[in-house]
């Protein structure tokens, strides 16, 4: 199980320039709306500080890479068409492409901060980002009501409703969105509504929508194309202004990472992912080193460019995950070698949820973990920490 991150915006603001910069792919990229229409997912990394020299140990990674003491392990990233505004009644390419992002476990919404593309992704000049920032939430909250509507009119018109099929009904029906029938219950109850579909009104539905969306969609906001200085000015007004203070916001550059990645492939830089600097290592004519320094500048200024911060941010600070290191308390190294996997677990994930996530076997089996840093045992309640190295001690 690896975790899906969506991206997910109006048409133009670089989602697929984003995703072929984080995941190096060469998906097509355009200065006109909808470039993007079938969705494409890829490998992206997120970075954790490796266990194995604590341990005075070299790790052998199953998956993913260790670059000088980081670890870079491999995670999700879905790429989808633009949406517009009016989406939900079928404006643009409609949203039928969402159901695409039916498993993301968090989005992030990619915004041109640099004001260029109008609401439509056709070029402009002196567009409010605030105005995208608003307006995808809509088209999404839209997106969850349609689908809510269909389970509430079934749930309406099936022989015997009771009250208590409610929650069951309406978390069938929103199935695909990760979210269960308690709950779909806690939020009806939180709003403040009847157990009762026929009380709720279109503000009642409205707002359940948005809740249920708010919980199974999390969100960020890559302020994309700081590159630019019309991008900058924007992020500085934007992110001073308290109508906003809600948001996290990631100053992003999806041409900056993509430039650095392949001046690093082709030997010209030395760059690592995340890194707010690099070394230039190879012959470049006078012409690429005034590129690679305006990017160093910008790079230094906004400490990376970005896109390995988003990525990493959506994944650790919006929804809280860990990583955790399955680790051997005695030292003893299978031939295969040592600190081969780093998992990426949920926020409040316990030594019991780490044995299951290992295999139901190993969960059913449980004795008890040992954290290899202490040498102490561990119980199966024992919450796990960002960076745990934990052995798992089981009869199975
Ligand atoms: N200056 C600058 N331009 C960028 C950046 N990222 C993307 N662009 C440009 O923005 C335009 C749109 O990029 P795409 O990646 O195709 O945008 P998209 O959001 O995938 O667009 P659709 O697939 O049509 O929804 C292209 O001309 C890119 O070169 C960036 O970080 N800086
Ligand atoms: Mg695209």
């Amino acid at each position: 199980m690896s975790y899906k991150i969506g991206l997910v915006g109006k048409p133009s603001v670089g989602k697929s320039s984003f995703f072929n910069a984080a995941t190096m792919n060469d998906v097509p990229e355009g200065a006109y709306p909808f470039t993007t229409i079938d969705p494409s997912i890829g490998e992206a990394y997120v970075r954790v500080e490796c266990a194995a020299p604590e341990f005075d140990k070299t790790c052998s990674p199953n998956v993913g890479v260790c670059r000088d003491g980081t670890r870079f392990v491999p995670t999700k990233l879905v790429d989808v068409a633009g949406l517009i505004p009016g989406a939900h009644e079928g404006n643009g390419l409609g949203n039928q492409f969402l159901t695409d992002l039916n498993e993301a476990d968090v989005l992030i919404h990619i915004v041109d901060f640099s004001g260029t593309t109008d609401m439509e992704g056709e070029p402009t000049e002196d567009h409010d980002p605030r105005d995208d920032i608003d307006f995808l939430e809509t088209e999404l909250d839209m997106w969850y009501l349609g689908i809510l509507e269909a389970g509430i009119t079934k749930h309406e018109t099936k022989y015997n409703n009771t009250e208590a099929q409610i929650e069951v009904d309406l978390a069938e029906q929103m199935s695909a969105f990760k979210t269960n029938k308690d709950e779909i219950k806690q939020i009806i109850l939180l709003l403040g509504l009847e157990l009762d579909t026929e009380t709720w009104d279109d503000e009642d539905r409205a707002a359940l929508a948005r809740e249920i969306r708010k919980r199974t969609k999390p969100m960020l906001i890559a302020a994309n194309k700081m590159d630019t200085p019309e991008a900058q000015a924007n992020f500085e007004e934007i992110t001073a202004d308290p109508d906003y203070d809600h948001l996290t916001f990631v100053p992003t550059s999806a041409h900056a990472e993509r430039s650095l990645k392949k001046a690093d492939e082709a030997g010209v830089v030395s760059y690592t992912a995340g890194d707010s600097d690099f070394d230039i290592v190879g012959e470049i004519s006078t012409n690429q080193e005034a590129g690679l320094e305006r990017i160093r500048d910008f790079i230094t200024d906004y400490d990376g460019t970005g896109v390995q911060q988003a990525i990493e941010a959506a994944l650790f600070d919006v929804i809280g995950c860990i990583a955790v290191f399955p680790g051997s308390a005695n030292g003893k190294s299978d031939e295969k070698g040592v600190f081969r996997d780093c998992f990426i677990l949920p926020t409040d994930s316990t030594t019991e949820d780490f044995a299951y996530f290992l295999h139901s076997d190993i969960g059913d089996g449980l004795l008890h973990g040992i954290d290899c840093r202490s040498n102490r045992q561990v119980g199966a309640d024992h919450p796990l920490e960002h960076r745990s190295v934990v052995e798992i001690i089981s009869t199975n």
